[in-house]
């Protein structure tokens, strides 16, 4: 397809306008298609940035720069028209006064380069929860992870001229090439041009400078969190920072539950886990995000707006995540900044078997039992979806999957239980609100002292975090059936004793806690009311075959309440930063708080 096949003058314009600035050799509108995601593979490996794997059918090795390895919270900027939309959280900049630096950056950034088109789609094309956007973009890795992380399709070009919405991306790795340059494998530009910007009034994303993950692959964190959280309190929905799993009991029955934890805190080993408890099943619908609407039935439906996985590779192993390894095992994967073993195959700490040799991911030889990291920390496979072994046959349902429970959670060593279950939509705003987990010795502040993360949103929201716990309050004010509402539960597999040794054994045991989670929402399940919420009442876990101590236990179901009156004055410092714009409701479940632990 060619620019001047698209009829749509919006769609159109925007790209011209691109192109004029950006000044690409080429422009090319994607299509989806195998043979352009082969294509964008054998460019890279020609460039040197791919390695093709020996070992792994259709799948590559991708280093990148020392410099380009992550996102980059302090150059991501929400571009609203005003300061106070964006809130306390987020780094803001006036949108005409960035318009003009992100104009300098861009004006013929893709000198040398070709500039993709990819019309993409976040969810199933046809649900009615789905969005569309297109990606210009001057890196063919970008395209050939887009392929995998969305649905990339050029039918979506029909439906924009037919008059379909769309997020505008554009993104440039920054590095124009002059006649006759050489490229490097990774160009990128450096820490100080680097602008992962928002518009949230317009529904665009502008980025600069980063060719790494969710700094460039813009279907995912920009769009799917930070500008569809702006399109889902516009609209009256939640797009949130939850994995999708779906749960069956032995007898059968079947119910789904969408769990939010910060960043790197296991979301995609829960959502694939190998249950330790016989009869009961979990099944993938997706791992990182989800988009929910009220369906006809009163209920609140997910989908994940993602066709593939981008999993933090470090720790991955058969022990830890069995199915993501069976998943990245069948091939056509992409792997970032993972070490490279001498018969073509890839290597990163936590695997289950260590190669005595292998090449790490900076390119240089490396040894077993060297103190160098093989695989940076934040190395990534990118794998489709739909090679998942336990994904659920819902996960493409365009009317997305009901949800019974929301679990919330962070990494907390004291203080908070394994499991509580909310008093109500309400109290459960308040635990989503309050997410936070303990910082460790090594970081400003010091251990002991809590980093909120409220509702594992706090890097993505596109607005004032205080407006979107109002946001939360209003969707469960206004559901169409209120007992149909997920119940809430914030989670705590991260417990430690006194020796400092974690006292959950977590991985396939956390089944244990889905289990009561199920029981609960199907008014079974036994419980305790305490000063923070319904905790399991004694036994109701079933732990007695675990081998957990009675005073580990005792950690792990009870309500520590001098603990819990000494983290209130973070707790209170924490929401207060929302100023007027905290909602009172919140101010009162902590009122309340109070007075019951001191009751
Ligand atoms: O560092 C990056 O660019 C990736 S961040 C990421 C990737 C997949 C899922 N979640 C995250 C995250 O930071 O929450
Ligand atoms: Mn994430």
């Amino acid at each position: 397809m060619q620019l001047t096949d698209i009829k749509s003058p919006a769609l159109k314009s925007w790209i011209q306008q691109w192109s004029d600035l950006c000044t690409p050799d080429q422009v090319v509108i994607c299509d989806g298609s195998k043979a352009e995601y082969d294509a964008c593979c054998n460019l890279l490996v020609k460039a040197g940035t791919f390695i093709k794997l020996d070992k792994k059918p259709n799948s590559y090795a991708c280093r990148t720069d020392v410099s380009d390895v992550a996102r980059v919270e302090e150059r991501t900027f929400i571009c609203s028209e005003t300061k106070d939309a964006a809130g306390p959280t987020n780094n803001w900049c006036a949108p005409a006064e960035m318009r003009v630096t992100l104009n300098g950056l861009f004006k013929g950034c893709m000198a040398g380069r070709t500039m993709f088109v990819i019309p993409f789609s976040m969810g199933p094309v046809e649900s009615p929860i789905a969005k569309f956007g297109f990606e210009i973009t001057d890196s063919p890795y970008v395209v050939a992870n887009m392929h995998i992380m969305t649905r990339v399709n050029d039918s979506i070009i029909a439906k924009v001229d037919a008059g379909a919405e769309f997020v505008k991306c554009v993104h440039s790795v920054g590095y124009p090439l002059a006649a006759n340059q050489p490229d490097v494998p990774w160009p990128c530009a450096p820490i100080d041009k680097k602008h992962i910007t928002h518009f949230p009034e317009t529904r665009e994303i502008i980025s600069f400078g980063s060719g790494y993950g969710g700094n460039a692959l813009l279907g995912k964190k920009c769009f799917a969190l930070r500008i569809a959280s702006v399109q889902a309190r516009d609209e009256g929905w939640l797009a949130e920072h939850m994995l999708i799993l779906k749960l069956t009991s032995p007898q059968g029955e079947v119910k789904f539950v969408a769990a939010a934890f910060p960043s790197a805190c296991g979301k995609t080993n829960l959502a694939m886990m190998e249950p330790n408890l016989p009869g009961w099943k979990v099944e993938t619908i997706g791992d990182d995000i989800a988009w929910m609407k009220f369906g006809p039935d009163g209920r609140l439906h997910a989908i994940n707006p993602e066709n593939g996985f981008f999993g933090v590779a470090p720790g991955t192993s058969m022990k830890s995540n069995p199915n993501a390894m069976r998943t990245v095992n069948q091939g056509n994967s992409i792997f970032s900044n993972c070490a490279l073993t001498l018969d073509g195959d890839v290597y990163w700490e936590g695997m289950d078997q260590t190669p005595e040799n292998c090449v790490d991911w900076q390119r240089r030889p490396w040894k077993k039992g060297s103190t160098a990291k093989a695989a940076h920390p934040n190395a990534r496979f990118t794998a489709p979806a739909a090679q998942c072994p336990v994904i659920a046959k819902e996960w493409e349902d365009p009317a997305g999957v009901p949800i019974s429970a929301f679990l919330f959670g962070g990494r907390r060593a004291n203080v908070v239980p394994l499991v509580n279950e909310a008093q109500d939509w309400e109290h459960g705003v308040f635990l989503g609100a309050t997410m936070a987990s303990e910082m460790t010795a090594a970081a400003i502040g010091g251990a002991g002292q809590l980093r909120f993360d409220p509702f594992a949103m706090l890097p993505f929201c596109g607005y004032h975090m205080g407006d979107y716990f109002a946001h939360w309050l209003t969707v469960g004010a206004n559901a169409p059936d209120p007992s149909k509402l997920p119940k809430i539960f914030y989670v705590n597999w991260f417990r430690k004793n006194e020796a400092g040794k974690f006292v959950w054994p977590g991985f396939g045991d956390n089944a244990r806690v889905l289990k009561w989670i199920f029981e609960r929402c199907s008014g079974k399940g036994q419980a305790v009311a305490t000063a923070i919420g319904n905790l399991p009442a004694p036994d109701a876990l079933g732990l007695a075959d675990l081998g957990i101590t009675a005073a580990d236990q005792q950690l792990l179901l009870t309500v520590d309440k001098d603990g819990w009156l000494a983290v209130l004055p973070q707790i209170k410092a924490h929401l207060e930063q929302f100023g007027s714009r905290l909602p009172k409701a919140l101010a009162k479940q902590l009122a309340a708080l109070e007075a019951r632990l001191k009751a």
